[in-house]
């Protein structure tokens, strides 16, 4: 086995169809490399800790050679201790008739819970990374609620929507996905998201001269990459799952690993202002990852007349949710 002390990765929802597209792949080395090994600590709610047994017994049977322990629990506290890292996937997801304020309220008490829990029990450095939805609000709640962790090590995921809208953006420019880079996804992951093609580059060239259809960049491009994922329901009978789980490995690779020279990643971070954003709600940014693992949100890209507008949208909605799970928890986020 390696000798390097193992990464412990605490996964909520450890169960159900994300987490279950994750883990074999967290154990495999896939996302930390094949010389880090690494302990799981699997959590999970009512009838999921049932199915949790058979996971672990699945996990026994890859016997991976990285994989050094395996935890499975229902307990906040046992799953959240000694983490590294916290991939909060486990939510109540919204059913028919239930408002987003209910939601909101229901999810919230979830990610309360969960952010005094990591702040007792994971390492002073722990990363939390919210899959969850509403995964913005819910990662600022999870983040208002821990304490005296900090803020910057709390993220939520917009990479599938980055990594849709690579996919297509190289299909429509007839490229490889390899190819196109500097792609930002700006503000809340929902349907108001601004995939943002201005700043994207195709082979190294603006994705806008490679892509001479502007009317398809704005009325096409970025209202199917908005509802990409109620398109994949539609078709699957059953939210993405394997992409989001590829897209959690996603974001903590490029969280963990230093970004390649010129490129950068999506996710959402706490809005300290940065492009005009009012503070204190999680924001999707382009950020890069530096060589001692903090990160920076990269600056200076020209934002124009379209672009804004899009922003205004998301970050509107933000502060939106931001009242309403305030309202609903009682709480000041
Ligand atoms: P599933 O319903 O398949 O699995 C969720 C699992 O979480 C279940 O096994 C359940 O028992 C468990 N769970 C619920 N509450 C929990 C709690 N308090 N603690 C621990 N475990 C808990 O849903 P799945 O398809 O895996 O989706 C999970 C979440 O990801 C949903 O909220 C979904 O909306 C969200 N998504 C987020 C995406 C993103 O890009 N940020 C994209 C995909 C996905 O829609």
């Amino acid at each position: 086995m390696a000798s390097k002390s193992p990464i412990r990765v605490a996964v909520t929802g450890a169960a159900g169809n994300i987490g279950y597209a994750a883990i074999f792949r967290l154990a495999s080395g896939a996302v930390f490399g094949p010389d880090q090994p690494v302990a799981l600590n699997l959590i999970e709610v009512g009838p999921g800790l049932n199915a949790l047994a058979g996971v672990v017994m699945e996990l026994q049977d890859c016997a991976f050679p990285l994989l050094t322990d395996v935890v499975a629990t229902g307990d906040l506290n046992e799953g959240f201790k000694d983490a590294d890292w916290c991939l909060l996937i486990g939510a109540v997801p919204r059913k028919d008739g239930m408002e987003r304020k209910d939601l909101l309220g229901i999810n919230g008490k979830i990610f309360i819970g969960q952010g005094e829990a990591i702040a007792r029990n994971a390492k002073k450095s722990v990363k939390v990374l919210v899959v969850g939805n509403p995964c913005n609000t819910n990662a600022l709640i999870a983040l208002r609620s821990a304490g005296n962790l900090p803020a910057e090590n709390f993220f939520a995921m917009t990479r599938l929507d980055e990594n849709r809208a690579k996919s297509q953006l190289a299909a429509k420019a007839g490229a490889h996905n390899s190819v196109v880079k500097n792609v930002a996804i700006w503000g809340n992951h929902s349907s108001t998201q601004y995939p943002d093609f201005t700043n994207a580059l195709i082979g190294g060239k603006p994705a806008t001269q490679v892509i001479t259809d502007h009317a398809w960049l704005k009325e096409t491009f970025v209202p199917d990459v908005q509802k990409r994922g109620a398109a994949v329901i539609k078709a699957r009978g059953a939210s993405s799952a394997a992409s989001a789980a590829n897209a959690a490995l996603d974001t903590l690779r490029s969280l963990h690993f230093p970004t390649p020279a010129g490129d950068w990643h999506s996710v959402a971070v706490l809005s300290k202002g940065d492009y005009g954003i009012s503070p204190g709600i999680m924001f999707g940014y382009p950020l890069r990852t530096k060589a001692d693992g903090s990160w920076e949100i990269v600056q200076g890209l020209p934002i124009d007349a379209f672009s804004k507008e899009k922003i205004a949208i998301t970050e509107k909605e933000l502060l939106e949710e931001r009242a309403t799970a305030s309202e609903a928890l009682g709480l000041k986020l």
